[in-house]
């Protein structure tokens, strides 16, 4: 574990970032700090729930919070056509044991980072961006002490909540824009154009029943609600999973292919608020501000995901 990276996963789950979740547990190159969340696919208090019993079924002892209960500027948007009405519809979540940490998610976010060495702490964002926006402004030395940022969000091909926009961008077009435009030493951004090849196949699903364990069960039980979900509500055979992209970049580099760019967030447009506007070419002769993930490894990120799966105890 000497070489593993420090990281904070900040979510709001979400059957993909419940996967995120047992992803970075179960990986011995992650040493997972803390977990935080935000209101996204529920509503915060929802979310901050679901991550306490994940985390709890994933048997971590990490500190686990709540966070921003709506965005900057609009009214919170959740997605229940896609998670259910609880955030993780489908199999029956545990209780959660133990409390949440008092602390909200942006206090908690911060100190775990300046408790640390700079360059030594990466954050991952799966949810909207609200608690990061507001991490930097409270403590701007957060871009030089976080080694990099990996967040899902955006794309440069398409939408899935409106035709132009990704849903965690949306939902607070504002906060990201503010996370994109803050400096970090690093910025991923794996977007749609990467994560809807992140498919939950009929292969895949056979491997992960295959583990035989009670939490490879629960699994299987969640991808089933969100194989339905996404079938009804986004035309997919099989359904993209895509937090844990994210936790795989971190862990092996060559899980994703990336290409630099300038990526600005609309919150102006008549269409297209909450579009991420990427520029590859230096058209807008701004300075690159992102590594945007542009190719999936499908075969090793699935490796990855179920090996973790498989190594944890229940
Ligand atoms: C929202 C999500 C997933 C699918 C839809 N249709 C809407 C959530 C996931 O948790 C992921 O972080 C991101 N938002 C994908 O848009
Ligand atoms: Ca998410």
């Amino acid at each position: 574990m000497t070489h593993a990276r420090k990281v904070i996963l900040d979510c709001d789950p979400g059957h993909d970032d419940a996967l995120a979740i047992l992803l970075a547990a179960g990986n011995p190159a992650i040493d997972l700090l803390a977990i935080t969340t935000v209101g996204g696919n529920q509503t915060a208090a929802k979310v901050a729930r679901n991550a306490l019993a994940v985390s709890g079924i994933a048997g971590l002892s990490v500190p686990v919070s709540a966070g921003c209960q709506r965005p900057m500027i609009r009214e919170l948007s959740v997605a229940p056509e896609i998670h259910g009405d609880t955030g993780l519809d489908g199999p029956p979540l545990p209780e959660p044991r133990g409390e949440l940490d008092p602390r909200h998610s942006v206090d908690l976010l911060i100190e775990t980072v300046m408790a640390h060495e700079p360059g030594e702490v990466a954050i991952v964002a799966t949810g909207p961006l609200s608690n990061l926006a507001l991490a930097v402004r409270k403590e701007p030395r957060l871009t030089e002490w976080v080694s990099e940022v990996v967040l899902m969000g955006g794309s440069y091909s398409r939408g899935n909540w409106t035709p132009a926009a990704e849903f965690n961008i949306w939902v607070d077009a504002e906060a990201a824009e503010m996370v994109f435009s803050a400096g970090w030493q690093k910025l991923t951004e794996v977007g749609l154009d990467v994560t809807h090849q992140a498919l939950a196949t009929p292969e895949v699903r056979e491997r992960i029943r295959g583990i035989g364990s009670e939490l490879s069960r629960y699994v299987d039980e969640l991808l089933d609600y969100f194989t339905l979900s996404n079938a009804d509500h986004q035309g997919f055979e099989f359904p993209p999973v895509h937090d844990p992209v994210c936790v795989a970049a971190l862990i092996d580099p060559s899980v994703i292919g990336t290409r630099e760019a300038f990526v600005g967030v609309e919150t102006r447009g008549r269409w297209t608020y909450g579009m991420t506007v990427t520029d590859f070419d230096g058209q807008l002769g701004e300075a690159p501000n992102a590594q945007v993930a542009v190719s999936l490894d499908h075969g090793r990120f699935w490796d990855l995901v179920i090996e973790g799966i498989a190594a944890l105890p229940r």
